[in-house]
């Protein structure tokens, strides 16, 4: 009987989170489904992750351990337990890969704990990595790699062109649900009571100068086809009763095409689906499309629309298309089709001075304030806006300039402030003071409180009456300062504030 490399494969907690199909771990397991004995340990449903891959270190022989890593929460079990895994098992090959590991593979590698990062997607790079160091192969001719080699020199091989994502191996499900139920995964939303999650695209065609899939995709795209992702999400309704979507790619209406194939594949079935677009390119669907999406199913989309300022949106590289006026006016063109819009705002961006900078905050606040009045049941997201290195960009030469620096080293992003970074409500950049800070946190309570978020499902109509009737003085008055009262009432009617990808 021959053996099987090993390899152990570990989702780590996303803090507060109710479980997700861990989509990146499965899609990698599938690379290696062929010639590797693969095991998922996810760490949103076990009690003590660590302890459970102590345990399968000690009962079997494995030579490879991977971790999907974005930043945040995840790292807090990513970093010590990778370290914990290289020092008492130095012989496992430890490899990252994810969001936080591809833009921050230097630091990552330079830890002495993480021999290899996938820099974007790892359907190839990782079962070649296996084999290479299997077979006591060279490295260098393995594509979304990075490493670092003999000479102690940082290695990044070229970059694949993004796969024929129809061609790729089938995800693992049946295998995941010996795991771990997969009816675990599938969660109760605003959407359905079994919501699945599903990627059905990488990258984004678009270079957003503040958006992490850009420095790893390069403005390139590539989706699987409606058949394919229909295929796949009927699967997951009649084995185990998925009965709504959240589509989790960074740009799931690329394709008109696409969608409208899509929806037209998905009437009759109904689930009520959500994902992520641009405001510019859903702009320009028909009405036919629209109004067909809906009928699928379409119950909210996601869109950055990020400010109401032309010239801050110019600066953010929103392809030079999305402008204040269309943000607004999209907001109606939605509500004409039933189609909730989710709006996100970056607030706190740098300028030249503090005064243009709380200029901005209140330019902002107003202009959420119009999109409420334009349309009501509009759903706002309220970032601060965290920088990501897209080197080159004039808004990362502005975040450069103020004195901003990363993390130099992997276990400083442990620190409170660094774990909390990329939650995007407090970076502590130089620019923003605490003032700041609190006008846009306060800001956020009371608007959530005369607009409570449709997503929380748990939110009774008393409650909402509760919530807008108490806010309603400070909204209209535009007077933010101290809302403990509402903070109190929120506690007490443990009302959720929405949070982006509309989980
Ligand atoms: C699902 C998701 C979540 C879920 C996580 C669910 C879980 N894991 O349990 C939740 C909702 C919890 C979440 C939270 C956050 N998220 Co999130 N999330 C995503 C999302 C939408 C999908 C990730 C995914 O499943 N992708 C599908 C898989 C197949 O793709 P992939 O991860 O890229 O994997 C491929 C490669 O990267 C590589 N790879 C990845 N991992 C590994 C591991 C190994 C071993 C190997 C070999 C290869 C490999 O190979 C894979 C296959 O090709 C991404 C955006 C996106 N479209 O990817 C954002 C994203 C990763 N999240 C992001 C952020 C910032 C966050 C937050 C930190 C902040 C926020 N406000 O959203 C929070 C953390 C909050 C918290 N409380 O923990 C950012 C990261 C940005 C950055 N600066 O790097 C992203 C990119 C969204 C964005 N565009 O801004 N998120
Ligand atoms: S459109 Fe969205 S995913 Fe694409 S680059 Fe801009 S912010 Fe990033």
């Amino acid at each position: 009987m021959t053996h099987l490399p090993k390899v152990l494969l570990f989702n780590p907690r996303a803090a507060n989170h109710k479980p997700r199909i861990p989509n990146s771990v499965l899609q990698v397991a599938a690379s290696i489904n062929h010639f590797c004995d693969w095991v998922i340990v996810d760490g949103n449903l076990e009690e003590n992750p660590e302890e459970k891959i102590v345990s399968l270190l000690q009962d079997s022989d494995f030579s490879f351990f991977g971790s999907t890593v974005m930043p945040g929460p995840q790292l807090k079990q990513a970093i010590p337990i990778t370290k914990k895994i290289k020092e008492k098992y130095p012989n496992i090959t430890t490899i990252w890969g994810g969001y936080f590991a591809a833009n921050q593979s230097k630091i990552c590698l330079e830890s002495g704990f993480v021999d290899f990062v996938i820099n974007g997607p790892g359907d190839k790079a990782f079962p070649l990595l296996i084999e290479a160091v299997l077979g006591n192969k060279s490295f260098e001719a393995i594509p979304n790699l990075c490493f670092v080699n003999s000479d102690g020199k940082n290695i990044q091989t070229k970059k694949d062109a993004l796969y024929d994502q129809d061609v790729l191996p089938d995800l693992p499900y049946k295998k995941l649900n010996e795991f771990y139920p997969l009816k675990k995964y599938l969660g109760k939303t605003y959407l359905g009571t079994q919501t699945i999650a599903y990627h059905s695209s990488f990258g984004c065609p678009f270079t957003c100068s503040f958006c992490a899939v850009v420095p790893i995709y390069n403005a390139k795209w590539k989706g699987k086809s409606a058949q394919k992702i229909f295929d796949d999400i009927l699967f997951l309704k009649e084995k185990f009763g998925g009965n709504a979507i959240e589509f989790h790619d960074n740009n799931f209406f690329v394709s008109e095409k696409r969608v409208v194939e899509f929806s037209k594949l998905m009437l009759g079935q109904n689930m009520q689906w959500w994902g992520e677009g641009r405001i510019d390119t859903i702009d320009k669907y028909s009405d036919d499309s629209l109004a067909l999406m809906k009928e699928a199913g379409c119950k909210m989309i996601f869109f950055g629309a990020e400010t109401g300022n032309d010239e801050l949106l110019k600066k953010m590289d929103k392809g030079g298309k999305q402008s204040g006026k269309q943000i607004a006016e999209f907001a109606a063109r939605m509500q004409k089709f039933g189609i909730v819009p989710e709006y996100s705002f970056v607030l706190g961006t740098p300028a030249e001075s503090e005064e243009k900078v709380m200029n901005q905050i209140n330019e902002d606040i107003e202009f959420i304030k119009k999109i409420k009045s334009i349309n009501p049941f509009t759903e706002i997201i309220i970032y601060v806006y965290s920088p990501v290195a897209t080197e080159g960009s004039e808004m990362y030469e502005a975040v450069k300039a103020s004195g901003f620096k990363f993390p130099q080293k992997l276990e400083d992003w442990l620190n409170d402030e660094w774990l909390n970074f990329d939650l995007r409500k407090n970076p502590l950049t130089p620019w923003l003071t605490p003032a700041m800070i609190d006008k846009i946190k306060n800001f956020e309570t009371v608007l959530n409180s005369y607009f409570p978020t449709a997503t929380d499902h748990k939110l009774k109509n008393y409650h909402i009456k509760i919530l807008k009737s108490f806010s309603s003085f400070r909204y209209k008055t535009g007077f933010y300062n101290f809302p403990y009262e509402l903070k109190v009432i929120q506690k007490l009617l443990k009302y959720r504030q929405p949070e982006k990808e509309g989980f």
